[in-house]
């Protein structure tokens, strides 16, 4: 035991990712709601982030990072939530599927096929794990693949086959997203598309499918991680629907530490 405060031990400082992450915009509402105003988040990225997190946890340090369900770090890792009662984090999120106008006129098939994508936690975990494993994201989504016909065969299900049409997937290297776009990206080209993968940040993920130069993104984390982005684009986009239900953002911390709230970094 220790008699520092939390905010002592970690020097007042919240492990961030990339600053266009929905995740980001919501610490700051949580810095603000908690009055946190000895804190700071940092920005990096989700591979800096779980950097940090492994060199804390192999030395049994304190750390303080913005974590996610579904996520590897949870399965290699023991880690908690830090309760949150203002809500600041929202509730339970969707992974929702959010393509651009004029998708169903352009590409019938694709656009059927977004619309049944719904997976689960497990799955995307599968995938995850094997890239974080050391699996190339392609392989690793080749392989989902192939070990789960019957899934994407739903997916599929009376989707006629195209002759290599052009199609533009937008995401973030953010690992859950890597995993789902590279699972996409394989079913859609099995489908016969030509299947573009465009990494870039949050906010450009937005616009490009709002101006049309992406086809899709899987990302679209809501109601309240990407509400920013999907009021700002309201009317320029179709949601697709949701890909996955239980998902979750929020302030995470090794079990290790002896803190259990985001209150708790008050004192
Ligand atoms: N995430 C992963 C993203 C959405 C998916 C939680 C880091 C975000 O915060 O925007």
């Amino acid at each position: 035991g220790s008699d520092k405060t939390a905010g002592e031990m970690v020097d007042y400082k919240i492990t961030g990712i990339d600053p266009g992450a929905g995740i980001m915009e919501a610490t700051d509402r949580a810095i603000s709601d908690y009055g946190l105003d000895k804190w700071e988040l940092t920005t990096g990225s989700g591979a800096a982030m779980t950097a940090s997190l492994k060199k804390a946890i192999d030395k049994e340090e304190p750390i303080i990072i913005t974590g996610w369900t579904p996520h590897w770090m949870f399965t290699k890792y023991d880690l908690k939530y830090l309760d949150d009662p203002k809500g600041s984090y929202g509730g339970e999120e969707e992974i929702h599927t959010i393509g651009r106008l004029g998708l169903k006129e352009d590409y019938p098939e694709a656009y059927q096929i977004l619309q049944n994508f719904k997976w689960d936690e497990e799955d995307m975990g599968e995938v995850m794990i094997a890239i974080i494993d050391g699996e190339d994201p392609k392989v690793a989504a080749e392989n989902w693949v192939k070990d789960n016909e019957d899934k994407v065969a739903e997916w599929t299900d009376g989707v006629e086959k195209v002759d290599g049409e052009k199609f533009n997937l937008a995401y973030v290297a953010w690992d859950s997203e890597i995993a789902s776009t590279n699972v996409m990206a394989k079913v859609l080209e099995d489908q016969g598309y030509k299947v573009k993968m465009s990494q870039v940040e949050a906010g450009p993920m937005w616009t490009s499918v709002a101006d049309g130069s992406s086809d899709a993104l899987l990302a679209g984390w809501l109601p309240v991680t990407h509400k920013t982005y999907a009021e700002k684009y309201e009317g320029k986009f179709e949601d697709l629907g949701t890909s996955m239900t239980g998902v979750k953002i929020g302030l995470t911390v090794p079990e290790y530490m002896d803190i259990d709230s985001i209150e708790d970094l008050k004192e």
